[in-house]
C-alpha cells in the first residue's frame, strides 16, 4: 500500500527491483539516476545489509506528476540477490506497489531467473499476496552481451502473466528508462483505480 499524506497532499510509493544475483538491479538505478533530470529524482543511497556488509540496498525516489491530484513519489528499491540475504528481500517486498522483474539474459543464468521468480512468488505468498494483480513488469537485461538466450524463450519461461517486458542493458542503457515508464504508468493507474 501506498502511504498518503492528506495534508500535504503527497503520495509515497515503492516498487521494487527484483531478480537473481548479479542481474543488473542497481546498474538500473544507477542508469534512471544518471539520465533524470535532477527535478524528476533524488538522491540514489546505498545501505550495507546487515546480512553482509558488502551487500547493499539501493533506493532512489522519483517524481513524474500527481495522481489524484496528489504529487507522488516512487522510491525504487532494490536488494541483493544472493542467497544469504533472502530475509533482506522479503522485507523489501513489504507493501511494494509494483515489481520489476530483472532477469540476466545469459545462457548460464537461466536457471537462477527461474529460482528467483519462483521466490519472488513464495516471498509474496508469505504475505497473502499473489504476483499478477500487483502491477508488474519484466526485463531482460545484458543484451550486449554475446551468450544471450533470445527473448522469445525468456518471455515463454518468465512472463506467464503476459505483463509488459523489455530487452535492455544498463552497459547501452537500452530499455532502461522504457521498463521505469512501463513499471510507473502501471502503478500510477493501479493507485488511480484503488485510491
Ligand atoms: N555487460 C553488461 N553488464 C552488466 C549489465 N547490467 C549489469 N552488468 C554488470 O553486472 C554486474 C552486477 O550488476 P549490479 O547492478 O550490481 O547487479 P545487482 O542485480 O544489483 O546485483 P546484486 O545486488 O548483488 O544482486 C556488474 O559488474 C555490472 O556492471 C548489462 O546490461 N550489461
Ligand atoms: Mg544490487
Amino acid at each position: 500500500m501506498p502511504s498518503i499524506d492528506v495534508k500535504k497532499r503527497r503520495i509515497d510509493s515503492k516498487i521494487v527491483y527484483y531478480g537473481p544475483g548479479q542481474s543488473g538491479k542497481t546498474e538500473n538505478l544507477k542508469h534512471i539516476h544518471g539520465h533524470l533530470d535532477a527535478e524528476h529524482r533524488g538522491r540514489l543511497v546505498s545501505l550495507p545489509t546487515k546480512a553482509d556488509p558488502s551487500l547493499h540496498i539501493d533506493v532512489l525516489p522519483v517524481r513524474f506528476g500527481k495522481i489524484i491530484g496528489f504529487h507522488t513519489t516512487f522510491h525504487l528499491c532494490s536488494g541483493p540477490g544472493q542467497a544469504l540475504a533472502l530475509n533482506t528481500r522479503k522485507l523489501l517486498l513489504r507493501d511494494a506497489d509494483g515489481i520489476v522483474f530483472v532477469a540476466d539474459s545469459r545462457a548460464s543464468r537461466r536457471e537462477a531467473n527461474i529460482d528467483s521468480l519462483q521466490e519472488l512468488r513464495e516471498n509474496l505468498e508469505e504475505y497473502g499476496l499473489q504476483l499478477a494483480p500487483i502491477p508488474h513488469v519484466i526485463q531482460y537485461n545484458k543484451r550486449d552481451l554475446a551468450d544471450c538466450v533470445s527473448v522469445g524463450e525468456l518471455r515463454a519461461e518468465l512472463n506467464l502473466h503476459g505483463v509488459p517486458d523489455f530487452a535492455a542493458s544498463t552497459a547501452t542503457g537500452q530499455g532502461v528508462l522504457e521498463t521505469l515508464r512501463a513499471v510507473v504508468r502501471s502503478v500510477g493507474s493501479d493507485l488511480e483505480r484503488r485510491l
